[in-house]
């Protein structure tokens, strides 16, 4: 089980995520609970979000820090650590690639400034390396939604747990005090 909240003087931000719990997504910001909603949905991960903010951009940057550093806490370093995936929306095409092995890095352009620093803001916080291709799309919902798609279901794979330790290094382990 995993709760985090993190309060700052712009936003307050509480995340659970544990099997059982009862979803819900409410930010006050109805294109962010979609997104969440949908990232939630196609990563197959038991989330609750519950956040407020003084302005939008702070509420999308602070949820997806918050999310990202929960993640990189819950995610089991047995882990498959690689996924990926292509998902297309209407005339919208995205590609995603993702690995959770605990290097922050981020690649890609989407067309909402606001949902590119999302994903940058999330891969850091997660230690994710996080690449994003756009390969087509005109319409801006489509293009975000079907990286976001693209994004829950990379995470999906990524986070399977198999048992073994994936990297040449033998075993990288990371430990949270206090
Ligand atoms: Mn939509």
């Amino acid at each position: 089980m995993s709760t985090l909240t993190r309060e700052t003087g712009e936003t307050r931000v509480r995340i659970e995520l544990r099997e059982g719990v009862e979803p819900g997504i409410a930010t006050g910001d109805g294109f962010l609970d979609h997104m969440l909603g949908t990232l939630a949905r196609y990563a197959g991960l038991p989330l609750r979000i519950e956040a407020e903010g003084d302005m939008r951009h702070h509420l999308v940057e602070d949820v997806a820090l918050t999310l990202g550093d929960l993640l990189a806490r819950d995610t089991p370093a047995t882990c498959a650590r690689y996924g990926d995936a292509l998902v297309p929306m209407d005339e919208a095409l995205v590609q995603v690639a993702l690995d959770a092995g605990g290097r922050p890095h981020f690649e890609g352009r989407l067309p909402s400034r606001l949902y590119e620093h999302f994903f940058r803001s999330l891969a850091m916080a997660a230690a994710w390396t996080l690449h994003v291709r756009v390969i087509r799309g005109r319409d801006r919902h489509h293009v975000v939604e079907a990286a976001v798609k693209a994004l829950g279901l990379a995470v999906r794979r990524a986070r399977r747990d198999d048992g073994v330790v994936f990297s040449t290094k033998g075993s990288v382990r990371m430990e949270w005090e206090d």
